[in-house]
């Protein structure tokens, strides 16, 4: 391809504090949800789904690579200088509420928790490179979760109001894009990281997942409001985990089911926030989930009042869906469930490669908001290896995002309007769903490994200098 993506195209990459940062006790930092998640692909990804999840840590039986991480939290000049050298435009991070209140629910923020982003911030202007800000990526204050039970809890809605309000204020010069919940529709599939609490048991998994989602959808369309009031200028989205659902065959009872399908976990959450209404569909779901949802006077008000000015989703894969499986085929599927597509290879864990999915999805998302649309995550996690002369020759990290990005270009001719791509990882961090470190998906490889060894010296993979051309050509050399 030799097209160029339109002018001023925010190229970038992406990172949640949580998985970037470390410094978990430091500067007056709260606990927050990841510090009490294991590291290790099969003691994180159990705990993930399963109901009752303890929260205590416990050194003895498990290691919590998260609360040191990357170490950003000491060595952000460097990285940040790294990402100007390969021309970022744009640095997805987001801010750590424990950072700000390390409880979650005091009247007054700490001090040291909102320099040390003002100090991130200022870096990356220097650069030339605008921060986008998620405001809440799976990092709840523990205290919030344990003394009010997570997003279950109405009172988080005024918490988060605190929350959202200093960061506005106190940042407004400095941050124009914010994203308000991360993947906030992968709530009903690992309520534990978006709503922060584990279900008591499988039945009260959906009513609980969907009163919990009722409440970000108000605090986020109350942060939308207060943002463009006190940042008049401010471009404010949502964030939605998408993977266009696939029927596995031309049975119209399958297209129905995968149609369905994608209504539920693709369309729910964006249609609230983006249209500022639940959809037609939500009440036969409701009804036959039995979920009957705690909705106060004016929060439909709120939620309409506080539609978001653009989309922002994260892209991994597609997932086939049929609506009897056999056993064989059940367990088959994606990290997103549904059956295996034998039209597509898969990552080392599992995940579908689809790139053709990507315009998919950015086709059907345009197609039914007609609003300016963000990828904020796609990538290929993927294990590294280290020559002996010291480089990384990460071709198939290349060959992944080559073709994803070659898909974003034929969608924008389709006439998406496409602002920006922060990929994934672009500097190696904390895997979010197995808490490896081995799972990389930077253009900056970070010496860091799952027993916890490593110097966390940082260099540069092959991918580092294709990605910086990539952006110095705006998107003209693939
Ligand atoms: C998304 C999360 C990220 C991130 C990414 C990759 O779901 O928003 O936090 O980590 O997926 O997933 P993983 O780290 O599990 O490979």
């Amino acid at each position: 391809m030799t097209k160029q993506f339109p002018e001023g195209f925010l190229w970038g990459g992406a990172t949640a504090a949580n998985q970037l940062e470390g410094g978990f006790h430091e500067g007056g930092k709260g606990a927050n949800l990841a510090d009490v998640l294991p590291g290790g692909k099969e003691a994180r990804l159990g705990l993930l789904s399963q109901t009752g999840f303890d929260f205590t840590i416990d050194e003895s039986k498990y290691t919590y690579p998260n609360h040191e991480a990357i170490d950003f939290y000491h060595r952000y000049k460097e990285d940040i200088a790294l990402f100007a050298e390969m021309g970022f435009k744009v640095f997805r991070l987001s801010i750590a509420w424990s950072r700000i209140f390390p409880n979650g629910d005091e009247q007054e923020p700490n001090e040291e928790g909102l320099a040390f982003y003002d100090r991130v911030f200022d870096e990356l202007h220097k650069h030339g490179i605008e921060p986008l800000v998620t405001i809440a990526h799976y990092e709840t204050p523990l205290h919030l979760i344990k003394e009010y039970g997570g997003w279950r809890n109405r009172k988080l809605v005024s918490f988060f109001e605190r929350y959202v309000r200093t960061i506005f204020t106190r940042y407004k010069d400095k941050v124009k894009y914010w994203l308000t919940f991360n993947e906030i529709n992968g709530a009903t599939h690992m309520p534990l990281l978006g709503l922060g609490f584990s279900p008591e048991s499988e039945e009260t998994r959906l009513q609980d997942s969907f009163q919990g989602l009722h409440h970000q959808f108000v605090a986020s369309a109350q942060a939308v409001k207060l943002g463009h009031e006190i940042i008049p200028e401010s471009q404010i989205g949502c964030m939605l985990i998408y993977a266009p659902v696939y029927s596995y065959d031309s049975n119209p009872e399958n297209v129905m089911h995968a149609r369905a399908e994608s209504d539920i976990f693709n369309f729910f959450c964006g249609d609230v926030q983006v249209r500022g209404e639940y959809p037609y569909f939500a009440k036969r779901y409701f009804k036959e989930n039995n979920i009957e949802l705690d909705i106060q006077d004016g929060d439909l008000e709120t939620i309409k009042e506080g539609t978001v000015d653009f989309i922002s989703f994260s892209y991994y894969m597609s997932r086939t869906d049929k609506k009897v499986k056999t056993p064989e085929e059940v367990g088959q599927g994606n990290l997103v469930g549904g059956v295996k597509n034998p039209f597509l290879e898969a990552s080392d864990w599992g995940w579908e490669i689809d790139p053709v999915g990507l315009r998919i999805a950015l086709n059907e998302l345009y197609g039914r908001y007609e609003k300016p649309l963000m990828i904020v995550e796609n990538g290929l996690g993927a294990y590294d290896k280290v020559e002996e002369d010291g480089s990384i020759n990460d071709d198939y990290r290349i060959d992944y995002l080559r073709a994803h990005i070659e898909r974003m270009g034929e969608a924008i001719e389709d006439g998406v309007d496409l602002i920006g791509y922060t990929s994934w990882g672009c500097i190696d961090l904390v895997s979010a769903s197995s808490g490896e470190y081995s799972k990389r998906y930077g253009y900056i490889y970070v010496d860091k490994h799952d027993d916890g060894t490593g110097t966390m010296e940082r260099s540069r993979k092959k991918s580092f200098f294709w990605y910086k051309d990539v952006i110095a050509s705006n998107g003209a050399n693939l």
